[in-house]
């Protein structure tokens, strides 16, 4: 194979004229001009022109590089000539060409983004909608986007820890929840890691987060819900939900500057200015009076639906917490406010795009009592929860965390409508394969 020395397009420069290199890639193009041919050849870098010249270049060779089908894997070995009219301005002029794979003839999509496709035309054959430059951007900032979490929350001292998906009890309620057959017994996919980041605050961790699937049997089929997503979850101890909604607009501002200094983001048509933070607070009574002097009514204790979340972007217009939630829509674990406050308001925020949901956290109940009461209170059986509540009896001290979608990050702040453009291989309410 012609491989050993593999050169990467972006790699050779005008500079390196005369030299002899090895690329491989994807036929991307092929272009016959008569009396030269044009091969342009894809690699994870960029293109690099192939030019044949018939007379010149082998008979053989001229033939067999021009009858190779688009998309066929290949490697070349060739001369740099500087050409100031090829990308990167040099051509390769070839004096081998292996074809490593061929491709089939009719291709399920054009990688050169000039015919478009349908979102699942492109999700069907995602492995080839991902050598389109689009695409392949948007994974490289997603990995981007996970590195500069890691990294913030690593320099923050935080320690990362995985915890199981396979679970026997709900966390966020029962609902949402898909079921699995575990041997004899029942059990769950976990749609939150919640439990057990809070036990993990018994065992002086002081700080933990966790990026990891989280999985919710929704039936809802929108383009902002997926049936396996994942959560950035963080949970600390000593603190209130107050501190936590900085750790968490500081990560926010800090993602998106590392994402701005991308090169790749050009080829999304973005410029991505970092939002300045802190971030606007208003808490669930002045959302419903915003809402209400808009036009559209809430009644208090009932959640915010997406139009009126929609209604409140449009009005607030930049990243947003939401305060002080009704107890009622809070999930058993969130700490009611202090005494001398309203009882049946919660120390929770959810943070807001103007267009979707990004966040949710909370200063949590560290009380054993309160804590078992409030799991009763929504209907839940105490004893399910048992392995939880142990490590609320023997030094639980106080703590709050949030959880945050990575999919509605990356949405949100590289402006895509459709939460399934930024998963390699989603799962939703019809999409189970590839
Ligand atoms: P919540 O249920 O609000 O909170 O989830 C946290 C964040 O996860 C993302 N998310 C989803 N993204 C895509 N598709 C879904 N179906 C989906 N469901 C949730 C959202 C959401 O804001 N235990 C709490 C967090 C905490 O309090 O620490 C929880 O799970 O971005």
């Amino acid at each position: 194979m012609l491989m050993w020395n593999r050169k990467y397009a972006a790699e050779i420069t005008a500079d390196n004229d005369g030299e002899h290199v090895s690329i491989a890639g994807w036929v991307h193009e092929k272009r016959d001009l008569g009396g030269v041919f044009f091969l342009i050849v894809r690699d994870l870098s960029g293109f690099a022109q192939i030019t044949l010249h018939k007379g010149v270049v082998e008979k053989e060779l001229f033939e067999r590089v021009k009858k190779v089908p688009r998309e066929s894997v290949v490697a070349i070995e060739g001369r740099v000539k500087s050409e100031p009219k090829a990308p990167n301005g040099y051509e390769i002029i070839p004096e081998r060409m292996e074809v490593l794979n061929e491709a089939s003839q009719i291709l399920p999509l054009d990688t050169t983004g000039k015919v478009g496709a349908e979102l699942d035309t492109r999700l069907d054959a995602r492995f080839m909608d991902l050598r389109t430059e689009r695409t392949k951007h948007i994974f490289i900032i997603r990995s981007r986007v996970l590195k500069a979490i890691r990294d913030f929350l690593d320099d923050l001292g935080f320690i990362e820890i995985n915890t199981p998906k396979i679970v026997s009890a709900a966390t966020e309620g029962g609902t949402a929840l898909f079921p699995i057959s575990y041997f004899e017994r029942e059990a769950f996919l976990n749609q939150s890691p919640q439990l057990y980041k809070q036990i993990l605050m018994a065992s002086g961790f002081d700080r933990v987060y966790e990026i990891a699937p989280i999985f919710r049997a929704e039936e809802h089929d929108t383009t902002k819900h997926l049936n396996e997503a994942t959560s950035v979850d963080i949970e600390v101890a000593f603190v209130s939900d107050k501190e936590v909604m900085v750790t968490l607009e500081e990560l926010i501002a800090f993602v998106y500057s590392k994402v701005g200094d991308y090169p790749g983001l050009s080829k999304l048509n973005l410029k991505l200015d970092v939002p300045k933070i802190p971030f606007r607070r208003i808490t669930y009574d002045e959302a419903i009076e915003l809402l209400s002097e808009a036009g559209e009514e809430i009644e208090w204790g009932e959640d915010l639906s997406t139009s009126a979340e929609h209604t409140l972007g449009e009005i607030i217009g930049e990243l947003y917490f939401i305060t002080d939630w009704p107890c009622a829509i809070k999930p058993f674990y969130t700490q009611p406010a202090e005494k001398g406050k309203r009882e049946d308001i919660c120390n929770a925020f959810d943070l807001m795009h103007p267009k979707v949901e990004l966040a949710s956290g909370s200063q949590r109940v560290h009380s054993y009592e309160l804590l078992k009461r409030k799991i009763e209170s929504k209907g839940l059986s105490a004893d399910s929860f048992e392995f939880y509540l142990d490590a609320f009896r023997f030094g639980m001290p106080p703590h709050a965390g949030w959880g945050l979608g990575v999919e509605r990050l990356l949405m949100s702040m590289l402006e895509i409508d459709n939460i399934r453009e930024v998963v390699l291989f989603p799962r939703d309410r019809r999409r189970l394969a590839p």
